[in-house]
Protein backbone atom coordinates (compact mmCIF):
# COMPACT_ATOMS: atom_id res chain seq x y z
CA UNK A 1 0.00 0.00 0.00
CA UNK A 2 1.58 3.47 -0.96
CA UNK A 3 0.72 6.67 0.17
CA UNK A 4 0.72 9.92 -2.06
CA UNK A 5 0.05 13.84 -1.79
CA UNK A 6 -2.25 15.20 -4.18
CA UNK A 7 -3.07 19.14 -4.06
CA UNK A 8 -5.67 20.71 -6.17
CA UNK A 9 -4.08 23.78 -6.95
CA UNK A 10 -5.31 27.47 -6.91
CA UNK A 11 -7.06 27.16 -10.14
CA UNK A 12 -8.65 24.08 -9.26
CA UNK A 13 -10.44 25.39 -6.13
CA UNK A 14 -11.31 29.05 -8.46
CA UNK A 15 -13.26 26.65 -10.59
CA UNK A 16 -14.68 24.55 -8.27
CA UNK A 17 -13.04 21.56 -9.60
CA UNK A 18 -12.65 20.34 -5.90
CA UNK A 19 -15.51 17.87 -5.67
CA UNK A 20 -15.20 16.74 -9.33
CA UNK A 21 -11.29 15.87 -8.93
CA UNK A 22 -11.70 14.08 -5.23
CA UNK A 23 -15.02 12.28 -6.50
CA UNK A 24 -12.30 10.60 -9.30
CA UNK A 25 -10.12 9.64 -6.47
CA UNK A 26 -12.73 8.36 -4.57
CA UNK A 27 -14.38 6.50 -7.49
CA UNK A 28 -11.03 4.86 -8.31
CA UNK A 29 -11.01 3.23 -5.23
CA UNK A 30 -8.53 4.69 -3.03
CA UNK A 31 -8.44 6.14 0.26
CA UNK A 32 -8.12 9.76 1.68
CA UNK A 33 -6.45 9.51 4.86
CA UNK A 34 -5.46 13.69 5.49
CA UNK A 35 -6.81 17.17 3.91
CA UNK A 36 -6.45 20.37 4.29
CA UNK A 37 -7.88 23.66 2.85
CA UNK A 38 -4.37 26.21 3.06
CA UNK A 39 -3.03 29.34 1.60
CA UNK A 40 0.47 27.80 1.08
CA UNK A 41 3.30 30.40 1.90
CA UNK A 42 6.17 31.68 0.14
CA UNK A 43 7.98 29.58 2.33
CA UNK A 44 6.10 25.93 1.60
CA UNK A 45 5.87 26.89 -1.99
CA UNK A 46 9.87 27.37 -2.39
CA UNK A 47 10.48 24.00 -0.36
CA UNK A 48 7.32 22.04 -2.46
CA UNK A 49 8.75 23.16 -5.64
CA UNK A 50 12.80 23.36 -4.52
CA UNK A 51 13.43 20.73 -7.54
CA UNK A 52 12.48 23.57 -9.80
CA UNK A 53 14.48 26.54 -8.59
CA UNK A 54 16.59 27.86 -11.33
CA UNK A 55 14.18 26.90 -14.22
CA UNK A 56 13.03 29.73 -16.50
CA UNK A 57 9.50 28.65 -15.68
CA UNK A 58 10.36 28.78 -11.70
CA UNK A 59 9.30 32.14 -10.45
CA UNK A 60 5.72 32.15 -12.28
CA UNK A 61 5.36 29.13 -10.72
CA UNK A 62 5.80 30.18 -6.58
CA UNK A 63 3.68 33.51 -7.64
CA UNK A 64 0.77 30.66 -9.01
CA UNK A 65 0.87 28.85 -6.31
CA UNK A 66 0.80 31.14 -4.35
CA UNK A 67 -2.28 32.97 -5.33
CA UNK A 68 -4.87 31.42 -3.92
CA UNK A 69 -6.07 28.97 -1.40
CA UNK A 70 -5.42 24.75 -2.42
CA UNK A 71 -7.04 21.68 -1.42
CA UNK A 72 -4.08 19.38 -0.25
CA UNK A 73 -4.46 15.69 0.57
CA UNK A 74 -2.93 12.15 1.21
CA UNK A 75 -3.78 9.29 -0.89
CA UNK A 76 -3.91 5.78 0.10
CA UNK A 77 -3.69 2.77 -2.56
CA UNK A 78 -1.92 -0.01 -4.56
CA UNK A 79 0.25 1.69 -7.03
CA UNK A 80 -1.01 5.05 -6.19
CA UNK A 81 1.92 7.25 -6.80
CA UNK A 82 1.76 5.97 -10.66
CA UNK A 83 -1.79 5.88 -10.74
CA UNK A 84 -2.41 8.97 -9.60
CA UNK A 85 -0.01 10.25 -11.92
CA UNK A 86 -2.06 8.58 -15.26
CA UNK A 87 -5.21 9.76 -13.60
CA UNK A 88 -3.88 13.41 -13.72
CA UNK A 89 -1.82 13.51 -16.92
CA UNK A 90 0.37 15.28 -18.31
CA UNK A 91 1.82 18.34 -17.61
CA UNK A 92 0.88 19.88 -20.64
CA UNK A 93 -3.02 19.53 -21.40
CA UNK A 94 -2.38 19.11 -25.33
CA UNK A 95 -0.42 16.44 -24.27
CA UNK A 96 -2.46 14.58 -21.96
CA UNK A 97 -4.56 11.70 -22.12
CA UNK A 98 -8.21 11.71 -23.32
CA UNK A 99 -10.07 10.93 -19.82
CA UNK A 100 -7.15 12.52 -17.34
CA UNK A 101 -7.91 14.97 -15.52
CA UNK A 102 -5.70 17.59 -17.27
CA UNK A 103 -6.92 16.31 -20.93
CA UNK A 104 -10.68 17.16 -19.62
CA UNK A 105 -10.04 20.37 -17.63
CA UNK A 106 -7.27 22.38 -18.28
CA UNK A 107 -5.43 24.54 -21.34
CA UNK A 108 -1.96 25.60 -20.39
CA UNK A 109 0.97 24.12 -19.04
CA UNK A 110 0.77 26.35 -16.15
CA UNK A 111 -2.82 26.52 -14.89
CA UNK A 112 -3.07 22.63 -15.01
CA UNK A 113 -5.28 22.19 -12.16
CA UNK A 114 -3.78 19.37 -9.71
CA UNK A 115 -0.56 18.45 -8.33
CA UNK A 116 0.52 14.75 -7.96
CA UNK A 117 3.68 13.11 -5.92
CA UNK A 118 6.25 11.37 -8.79
CA UNK A 119 8.14 9.06 -6.73
CA UNK A 120 7.94 7.43 -3.46
CA UNK A 121 10.68 9.85 -2.30
CA UNK A 122 8.99 12.66 -3.30
CA UNK A 123 5.78 11.58 -1.75
CA UNK A 124 7.40 11.03 1.19
CA UNK A 125 8.90 14.92 1.38
CA UNK A 126 5.81 16.35 0.50
CA UNK A 127 3.45 14.57 3.02
CA UNK A 128 6.02 15.54 5.60
CA UNK A 129 5.72 19.38 4.01
CA UNK A 130 2.21 19.92 4.46
CA UNK A 131 1.10 17.62 7.29
CA UNK A 132 2.48 16.64 10.84
CA UNK A 133 2.40 12.53 11.55
CA UNK A 134 -0.96 13.11 13.28
CA UNK A 135 -3.27 14.42 11.20
CA UNK A 136 -2.95 10.94 9.06
CA UNK A 137 -5.53 9.04 9.84
CA UNK A 138 -6.19 5.12 9.75
CA UNK A 139 -9.40 3.42 8.78
CA UNK A 140 -10.50 0.80 6.75
CA UNK A 141 -13.48 0.92 4.08
CA UNK A 142 -16.57 -1.27 4.64
CA UNK A 143 -19.08 0.43 2.23
CA UNK A 144 -22.03 -2.03 2.97
CA UNK A 145 -21.99 -1.12 6.83
CA UNK A 146 -22.73 1.86 6.14
CA UNK A 147 -25.77 1.82 3.93
P1 LIG B 1 3.26 19.05 -10.68
O1 LIG B 1 4.65 18.87 -10.09
O2 LIG B 1 2.70 20.41 -10.39
O3 LIG B 1 2.35 17.94 -10.28
O4 LIG B 1 3.32 18.97 -12.26
P2 LIG B 1 4.20 17.99 -13.14
O5 LIG B 1 4.93 17.00 -12.29
O6 LIG B 1 3.33 17.47 -14.22
O7 LIG B 1 5.22 19.01 -13.78
P3 LIG B 1 6.65 19.47 -13.27
O8 LIG B 1 7.63 19.20 -14.34
O9 LIG B 1 6.94 18.95 -11.91
O10 LIG B 1 6.45 21.05 -13.20
C1 LIG B 1 5.82 21.65 -12.08
C2 LIG B 1 4.85 22.69 -12.55
O11 LIG B 1 5.57 23.75 -13.17
C3 LIG B 1 4.81 24.29 -14.23
N1 LIG B 1 5.58 24.16 -15.46
N2 LIG B 1 5.64 25.10 -16.36
N3 LIG B 1 7.54 24.78 -19.42
C4 LIG B 1 6.75 25.36 -18.53
O12 LIG B 1 6.30 26.48 -18.68
C5 LIG B 1 6.43 24.63 -17.33
N4 LIG B 1 6.86 23.42 -17.03
C6 LIG B 1 6.33 23.12 -15.84
C7 LIG B 1 3.51 23.53 -14.30
O13 LIG B 1 2.53 24.22 -13.56
C8 LIG B 1 3.86 22.23 -13.62
O14 LIG B 1 2.73 21.61 -13.10
MG1 LIG C 1 6.13 17.56 -10.60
Amino acid sequence: MERTFIMIKPDGVQRGLIGEIVGRFERKGFRLVAAKFLQVSQELAEKHYAEHLGKPFYDNLIRFITSGPVFAMVWEGDRIIALSRAMIGKTDALEAAPGTIRSDFSVTTRLNLIHGSDSAESAAYEIGNYFTPEEIVSYTKNIEAWI
